[in-house]
């Protein structure tokens, strides 16, 4: 029995104020789905098994790109960030892990078990940091890491990733995932082509260290920190380095990673078409990779990338089994709040698209009937799905109202007084 953070008595009281109604919206809902030839347990034992993994530094709050405006009660270090984690788990019943950067969560791996597994938290993919400099690092990323063009450096970048695989062993991760912001500011700054291959030749050095049983993701994004090229810039070079390096590599999907307006649910097809989609790091973004809640901007095409995951889901793609984490950070919320609300609204978009009526819309899109064939998407994203989400989370033990729960038992206030303010801290925009 893994222990409880946050009182059971307070979440039980807040969730039987609320009972009867959910109870009578769930049976309408059910109603209303039958109607519509589905069943509404069905969908909802299906929410109750999606999982989405929190990453360490989403409970931190971030910075802007100019200044870092701390809040009370911000973890310290990993273990707080830990029950932080369990936490969200506890109330969400959707997030049972967590994604570590290192070397911001560098501690003993054997503590660090330890720690997850007294909430019942298992571990996600590991995450790598090349793209900063760690105290008394040896020689500098400031000109590119895994492509840099001193080979000593790009050996000490292999060697970084070597040892995030070794500590993820003890852990219990089954994958790592590397982004870089090598890439240059200026036309001619950087070979392009010779570039690339020493970065292909850096990844088949961790790609040799990977056990049988991992998985390694690659992140692409397509700009900043490097402004006028990147080497990972978009999913065709990602895809790239899926082929070249093997089975166990697959490509990651971080919403924000892409231009304003690029069709990412297409990506996601494609990916998922030739077998090389890893996972994603879901977030929101109004203009680049601004890491803000997931669903906050543009819930619509969120529940589009899950139309496609859900259609490969019951179609059975052949190895389907894309990673599902979040990867935010921003300075205006609670950081627990947003990440209760970014797993909640993941959830959501994964409901919605389980109720897509596929047979129809294969008809319609056989007869060219786009009319109808963009109804049938908008008739599963309008239905509202929060009766089923509630209802999975009461079942498993979570909370009705997350964030209402959280609220009422104060737990910010209590963290503020045990947990003094740090300078410094680990923030993320990866
Ligand atoms: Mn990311």
């Amino acid at each position: 029995m893994s222990e409880a953070i946050i009182s059971a008595d307070i979440v039980d009281k807040d969730n039987v104020a609320r009972k009867a109604s959910l109870e009578r919206d769930y049976a309408s809902l059910g109603e209303r789905l039958d109607r519509r030839g589905i069943a509404i347990d069905a969908i909802r034992d299906k929410v109750e098994k999606f999982a989405v993994a929190i990453p360490s530094w989403g409970v931190g709050t971030g910075g802007t790109r100019f200044a870092r405006f701390p809040s009370a009660g911000e973890p310290r270090d990993i273990f707080d960030k830990l029950e932080d984690c369990a936490v969200i788990s506890q109330l969400t019943q959707a997030t049972p892990t967590v994604s570590l950067h290192i070397p911001w969560d560098k501690a003993d791996p054997n503590r660090l078990k330890q720690a997850a597994s007294r909430f019942g938290l298992g571990f996600d993919a590991m995450n790598s940091n090349t793209f900063s400099d760690a105290k008394d690092q040896t020689l500098s990323y400031k000109f590119g890491s895994l492509s840099h063009a001193d080979a000593g450096t790009r050996r000490q970048a292999v060697e970084h990733n070597l040892e995030c695989i070794e500590i993820g062993k003890t852990l219990g991760s089954k994958a790592l995932t590397v982004w870089i912001g090598d890439g240059s500011n200026f036309p001619g700054q950087v070979n392009f082509a010779k570039a690339f291959e020493r970065y292909l030749d850096a990844m088949r050095q961790v790609y040799a260290g990977l056990p049988a049983d991992w998985k390694l993701f690659t992140e692409h994004k397509m700009y900043e920190p490097a402004f006028y090229s990147t080497v990972v810039q978009d999913w065709g070079t990602n895809y790239i380095i899926a082929k070249e390096l093997g089975d166990k590599a697959f490509c990651l999907v971080d919403l924000g990673h892409h231009a304003p307006n690029v069709n990412i649910e297409m990506i996601v097809s494609r990916l998922i078409q030739f077998k090389k989609l890893g996972g994603f790091h879901f977030n929101d973004s109004k203009y680049g990779d601004d890491d803000l809640d997931a669903g906050s901007i543009d819930p619509y095409r969120l529940f589009l990338v899950f139309n496609e995951l859900v259609d490969a889901e019951l179609s059975g793609a052949e190895g389907f089994d894309p990673a599902h984490m979040l990867d935010q950070s921003h300075n205006v919320t609670d950081p627990i709040e947003s990440l209760m609300l970014s797993a909640v609204e993941v959830q959501r978009a994964y409901a919605q698209a389980l109720l897509v009526d596929r047979k129809g819309l294969e008809g319609f899109q056989d007869s060219n009937d786009a009319l109808m064939a963009t109804q049938t998407l908008k008739a599963a994203y309008r239905t509202d799905v929060e009766p089923i989400l509630a209802m999975a989370r009461l079942k498993t033990g979570g909370a009705i109202d997350p964030v209402a729960a959280y609220r009422a038992a104060g737990y910010r206030a209590k963290v503020a007084a045990e947990r003094p303010a740090v300078a410094g801290g680990s923030g993320g925009i990866v």
